[in-house]
């Protein structure tokens, strides 16, 4: 039996069965990247919500595993080695968790980094850029009556979408077959219409080629209940 004792993120959040990937999370954005991958894969996991509202981001037993205070993060009682594993960046718990399963990355080498290319410029572009638009447009930024800072973060996201579109010309998806790419940028794109509304500013209906992607992709079962994991409470 593994025992996560010495774990203090355990103390907050006990594992009701410590063989489980424990994942630590909300579903937002970035949170259901791992949500989702994880539903996706199939792999037994205990979600447990970490609370903004009790700022529960901030907690020592939170901190203990992220000094970063972000979700999601994750702990693998099966990490490499059969020793546990500690993971914080969504991005880099999605390469973990295709690499553990051997799923929604490809193998081959130039495939492989091509996947990564599009991770790193969602985690690096579209994440922050789209982030900050919703704190302008949706948030307090809103009240600003200097709308240039906005207008910035409108015309940055516009751009990576107008990229994104470029790609999903003529493509399934992002690198044809569906990966871990597609399930870091599409919560993005969807938070930005469905959750800041900001489709107008963008003028989203530009981008026919995301449209019909995140719609292939909120059809997904995986998808959707990944969405709604962990249960806000
Ligand atoms: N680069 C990080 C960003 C994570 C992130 O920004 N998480 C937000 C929620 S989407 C968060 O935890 N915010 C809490 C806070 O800033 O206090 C990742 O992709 O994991």
């Amino acid at each position: 039996m593994t025992d996560l004792s010495s774990y203090p993120i355990t103390h907050k959040w006990p594992a009701t069965d410590p063989e489980r990937l424990q994942l630590y999370s909300l579903p937002t954005p970035n949170g259901v990247k791992v949500s989702i991958m994880l539903e996706e894969t199939g792999l037994a996991y205990e979600p447990h919500l970490v609370s903004f509202e009790r700022n529960e981001q901030f907690s020592p037993e939170f901190l203990s595993l992220t000094p970063n205070n972000k979700i999601p993060a994750i702990l693998d009682p099966n990490g490499p080695g059969g020793q546990p594993l500690a993971l914080f960046e969504s991005g880099a718990i999605l390469v973990y968790l295709a690499e553990k399963t051997g799923q929604l990355l490809a193998e081959e080498p130039a495939a492989r980094y091509e996947t990564l290319q599009w991770l790193m410029w969602q985690m690096g572009g579209v994440g922050p850029m789209f982030g900050q638009l919703g704190f302008f447009h949706k948030f307090a930024g809103a009240e600003y009556e200097d709308k240039r800072p906005r207008d910035r973060y409108v015309a940055e996201s516009a751009r990576l979408l107008g990229v994104l579109d470029q790609r999903l010309q003529g493509r399934d998806w992002i690198m044809g077959d569906y990966s871990i790419a597609d399930i870091a940028v599409l919560p993005w794109v969807r938070c930005l219409v469905d959750f800041y509304k900001a489709d107008e500013l963008v003028q989203f209906e530009r981008f026919g080629n995301v449209r019909r992607v995140l719609d292939a992709f909120l059809a997904r079962p995986a998808v959707q209940r990944g969405l709604n994991i962990p249960a806000r409470t």
